[in-house]
């Protein structure tokens, strides 16, 4: 009941939008069982009454707005509450509540009722409340979410109790994370109540193909409702920026052929950077406006083609994570690190290490950033992350995210997982299931890859790639301090690789740990000197490789980011380009030069 096709709501003149963000009512289950929630029933009446409530605003997460540290580092069931009101105007259309997403497991009732449970954060879920509604009086949404990540989880992680009380006090437990990055909760994004007609557009699938100077954009819609339109009651036309319809056609899905199209390109590459077209559809009185862009991707034993041309991505991993908000959208934080990638000359980002808003993604397409989508499967590592459930889950969340970004042009190929146990027996007919799945369920059947942290010598999971995507930490995990082993380690690496495989290359992650304002020459590990000394050995590397089989080379990371407190890490990971608060350090300026001469020589 989550809703099937989820298109993104999108006012038109059939369907309204009324967005539910700002304070909401707010109260964890601190209980000992970690359960007194569900036994008391907070869902039946208002939160307020079953205990002190405080404000939280929405989208956020929850952790770092307030000064209560159990908060910052809880672990359990948060509860959310807020109220509203439907105009008597909404009275006979369809209305949907939606949540753009909320981490991790979430159970939704509306005036008391259950309305939806979803697994998963970072992925948005909805339902229909009609028949929810108390017409002329006020709604109560409550909403259980639970951050908890267990083994079979995406991402996966443990709880661990500790029950001697002469060393640890009651209750105590820890949430042990196989991923490097602080646990954000709570409703991280919008969430709006939206109105389409009784008989409506459910879903619009847009795929394209160039050949010589003609396009055929080849289009699908779904219909549902009380009485399904038929196809003869269907009719698309396509639009170009500047709203001029180019091409037209009839019935559920067909094929439009434009002549002289103008492609998506990503940055650098062309003039028409992010150029995106509309397919207006109208259904029934329904009618719903969808971007797309027409753009191919292929990917061939050396190289990745945009529209046939060689694409070299020069790019960095990312992550949603700011001061105060912690994985809350946030527009001034987006656009900042929009405007923070053209300076930097990006082409490319991974969404590391889940779906990103897709705010963020349709800037992306917008401004012509190529987009490596990458799922929450960060750090499968342990035996039993690689069970039945586990995979069924994993399989789910690809769909989910095949249905909402299918028709992005900034995505040019899925990552199913960051460096997952690849090098064990179990992860192989695992990832073999979970990759196939993935390039026959994209109905544009993009590249498929994971990210890979092992070497060419025990690495099993590699076979079953598009593109080889490898993280490298030569010169600070391994012979830390030690530049002068990059070049030769990484060379042994890539053609090792390419032996094997003959498959192109991507370094989706290269970084090291640096204080801003810590300087000394001849650089030292944490300085900023040191930061440009490891990324520079690398790109020497890279130069050799780019000339056969490297298509992309990604620094980790964009921006400073928050982790779960540890030896390693000094209030969070520190290899960002920038600081968390997107302020360049020296190396930033070392990559935009690179960049842009990259952008130059092309
Ligand atoms: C990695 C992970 C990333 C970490 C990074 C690091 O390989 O993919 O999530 O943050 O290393 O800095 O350790």
């Amino acid at each position: 009941d989550c809703g099937s096709g989820m298109l993104y709501p999108r006012d038109s003149e059939s369907r309204q939008t009324k967005f539910l963000d700002g304070l909401w009512l707010f109260r964890v289950d601190s209980s000992p069982a970690r359960n007194e929630s569900f036994v008391q029933r907070w869902w039946e009446k208002s939160l307020a009454e079953s205990g002190p409530v405080i404000d939280m605003p929405v989208p956020s997460s929850y952790n770092d707005v307030t000064q209560d540290k159990s908060l910052r580092d809880f672990v359990g069931w948060a509860w959310y509450e807020r109220s509203f009101y439907v105009s008597q105007d909404w009275t006979k259309q369809r209305i949907v509540l939606r949540f753009d997403s909320a981490h991790y497991y979430s159970k939704v009732w509306l005036n008391g009722k259950p309305l939806m449970e979803h697994n998963g954060g970072h992925l948005p879920f909805e339902s229909e409340v009609n028949s929810f509604l108390i017409p002329g009086g006020s709604n109560r949404i409550t909403l259980a979410l639970n951050n908890t990540l267990t083994p079979t989880t995406l991402p996966p992680g443990t709880i661990k109790y500790e029950t001697d009380h002469t060393q640890y006090p009651p209750g105590y437990f820890v949430q042990n994370l196989q991923m490097d990055f602080f646990n954000y909760a709570g409703i991280h994004r919008h969430v709006r109540l939206y109105t389409t007609p009784s008989n409506y557009i459910d879903d619009i699938t847009i795929l394209s193909d160039i050949s010589g100077s003609q396009a055929n954009v080849s289009y699908q819609v779904a219909v549902a409702g009380t009485s399904a339109p038929t196809s003869a009651n269907v009719s698309v036309s396509v639009l170009d920026n500047r709203g001029q319809v180019v091409a037209k056609g009839v019935g559920l899905s067909g094929v439009l052929s434009l002549n002289n199209p103008t492609l998506w390109w990503p940055f650098g590459m062309n003039d028409s950077v992010g150029y995106r077209y509309l397919l207006e559809v109208r259904a029934n009185g329904d009618v719903y406006r969808q971007p797309f862009g027409i753009r191919t991707v292929k990917v061939t034993e050396n190289q990745f083609l945009i529209n046939g041309k060689p694409f070299y991505c020069h790019g960095v991993a990312k992550h949603e994570d700011s001061d105060l908000r912690g994985k809350g959208l946030d527009y001034p934080l987006i656009v900042k690190d929009f405007n923070m990638l053209r300076w930097l000359g990006v082409n490319c980002i991974r969404t590391s290490h889940y779906p990103y808003a897709e705010e963020i993604l349709e800037l992306a397409d917008s401004q012509g950033v190529a987009v490596i989508d990458e799922s929450p499967g960060v750090g499968i590592n342990q035996r039993d992350n690689f069970g039945q459930k586990s995979l069924d889950h994993h399989k789910e969340v690809m769909s989910e995210m095949i249905r909402r970004d299918k028709n992005k042009p900034s995505v040019i190929m899925w990552s199913v997982a960051n460096e997952p146990a690849s090098n064990i027996d179990i992860a192989v007919p695992y990832f073999k299931s979970v990759i196939e799945y993935t390039r026959v369920n994209d109905p544009a059947h993009r590249p498929v890859t994971f990210v890979c942290d092992h070497t060419f010598e025990t690495e099993k999971v590699v076979p079953y790639v598009d593109v080889i995507c490898l993280n490298r930490y030569y010169g600070w995990y391994s012979d830390p301090g030690h530049t002068e082993v990059i070049q030769l380690q990484l060379k042994r690496q890539f053609e090792g690789f390419r032996n094997l495989y003959k498959k192109p290359i991507i370094i989706t992650e290269y970084g090291a740990d640096t204080i801003p304002g810590l300087h000394r020459d001849p650089s030292f590990m944490f300085t900023e000197e040191y930061q440009e000394d490891f990324l520079s050995e690398y790109h020497q590397e890279f130069d050799r490789a780019r000339k056969e089989y490297l298509i992309g080379e990604m620094v980790w990371n964009f921006a400073d980011f928050m982790t779960v407190q540890g030896v390693k890490r000094v209030v969070g990971n520190k290899k960002g380009l920038l600081t968390r608060q997107r302020q360049p350090k020296r190396a930033a300026f070392l990559i935009r030069d690179r960049y842009y001469s990259l952008i130059k020589g092309a």
